[in-house]
Parts: C-alpha cells; sequence; structure tokens
C-alpha cells in the first residue's frame, strides 16, 4: 500500500512512523508513506497556505490553490482509491473503516488546520471524511497518524502471530479479556487459576466470558 499524506507539519509524522510496528511494515516494503508539505505547493512570494475566511470572522482557512495543486498533482501519477480529509466533523473513525481502508492499493490523508480547509477542496476532491473522536485536535497530524497506525497493522504480513489482530479489541464486536504474566503470585496478588490449567477449553471459555463481561460494563453500545 501506499500513503501520501498532505500536511503543513511533516515533522509530527517523525516519531509515530519510525518505531515498532509502522517501522518494520515500511522496512519491509508492506507500505510506504509518503508526506508532502503543503507549503511547497503554494505559489504566492510568502508561500502563504492560508487566508481570511469570506464572511469575516475569527480564524484563517487554508487556501484551496496549494491543496489542489498537490493532489492533482499526485493523481496525475496513480489512481487513488480514496481521498480522505482529517476533520472533526467526519464520520467517527470505527474498526470496520481501518479494516476497509487497509485492503486499498493508494490512499491520499489530508490534514487539516487553522479552521480547515476551502470547502470547495472537500467538494470536489475528498472522498471520505473521517474524525479519530468527539473532542477538538490543534490539527489532523495526529489523528492521521492513529488512522494510518490503525490500517498499517492490517495490512496482511504486517503483523505476525504473536502480534495478531484477529484477537484485538473491536475486532469481533467485544472488548479483550484480561491478560497475565509471570509471576503466578505477586504482594499476594494472583493470577486466575484457570489460566494456570493447562486446560485449552476451560481458558477459551473463560476468555470469552470476561471479555463479554467487560464489554457489557464498560461499552455496552458495542453489544447493540
Ligand atoms: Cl481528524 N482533526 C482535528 N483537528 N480534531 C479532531 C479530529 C481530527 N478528530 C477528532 N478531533
Amino acid at each position: 500500500m501506499r500513503i501520501d499524506i498532505l500536511t503543513l507539519l511533516p515533522k509530527l509524522f517523525d516519531g509515530p512512523f519510525s518505531d515498532s510496528i509502522l517501522k518494520r511494515a515500511q522496512e519491509k516494503g508492506h507500505v510506504t508513506i509518503h508526506l508532502h508539505n503543503l507549503r511547497d505547493y503554494s505559489t504566492d512570494k510568502h508561500k502563504n497556505v492560508d487566508d481570511y475566511q469570506y464572511g469575516g470572522g475569527a480564524g484563517m482557512v487554508m487556501r484551496v490553490e496549494p491543496i489542489a495543486a498537490c493532489i492533482e498533482k499526485l493523481k496525475a501519477e496513480r489512481e487513488y482509491d480514496e481521498i480522505i480529509y482529517m476533520t472533526p466533523d467526519g464520520e467517527l473513525l470505527e474498526q470496520g473503516i481501518s479494516n476497509q481502508l487497509s485492503i486499498n492499493t493508494n490512499i491520499m490523508v489530508l490534514c487539516g488546520h487553522y479552521k480547515g480547509v476551502d470547502e470547495r477542496i472537500r467538494e470536489h476532491y475528498i472522498s471520505k471524511e473521517i474524525s479519530i473522536g468527539s473532542y477538538v485536535l490543534s490539527g489532523g497530524e495526529l489523528a492521521a497518524a492513529v488512522l494510518v497506525d490503525s490500517i498499517v497493522r492490517l495490512i496482511p504480513g504486517v503483523l505476525n502471530d504473536e502480534t495478531s489482530a484477529l484477537t484485538d479489541s473491536f475486532q469481533d464486536n467485544l472488548l479483550s479479556p484480561p491478560v497475565y504474566t509471570r509471576p503466578p503470585s505477586f504482594n499476594g496478588w494472583e493470577v486466575p487459576e484457570v489460566l494456570l490449567s493447562g486446560n485449552p477449553k476451560e481458558i477459551e471459555l473463560w476468555r470469552e466470558r470476561e471479555a463479554l463481561r467487560r464489554t457489557k460494563i464498560r461499552r455496552p453500545d458495542l453489544l447493540d
């Protein structure tokens, strides 16, 4: 998969993409991530990328020309399955969306800033608008990093048996059951006996029960 990220702050992605699973996925060739600084696509003398909004009001709006120039350049090079805009008024990101996106070949992710982008970009280029939750971030970059992480770990071959996505919370609309490792007793705090029993059927049953119990208490909405 190829992911192109359009942003005013490419440096924000240095951390999240250079470690752990995202790093390995790139090294193994499962994904290539390309960062595009929208300021490089501004043609005016001050490299302006934002302007006052028509009709007045506080807050700057990201201008249409630099974004359109960057999108047009990329679209001329390859076909994109989705052009995604990260915005707090987008569709709430859920596991199902990441699952769908993970089977694509080329996706573009546009990060908004200030008051957001000129509406004409959304009307004419964007195929999907995504929010990562009901709160406001300073920009779309951290949200885009979250989206990319959730997608890339689902690309076949990225995870191994130890990190398998199949047993993740949400994959079957259930939260994960509690997990334990050695020692079996710490400060008198005991690991549930069934997990030490060596009985795979009993263990599986316990995990299913605990997953359901946890989901009922913490996220009853998932069971509706
Ligand atoms: Cl995608 N962008 C911003 N700026 N804030 C958010 C968000 C996105 N999702 C939740 N809050």
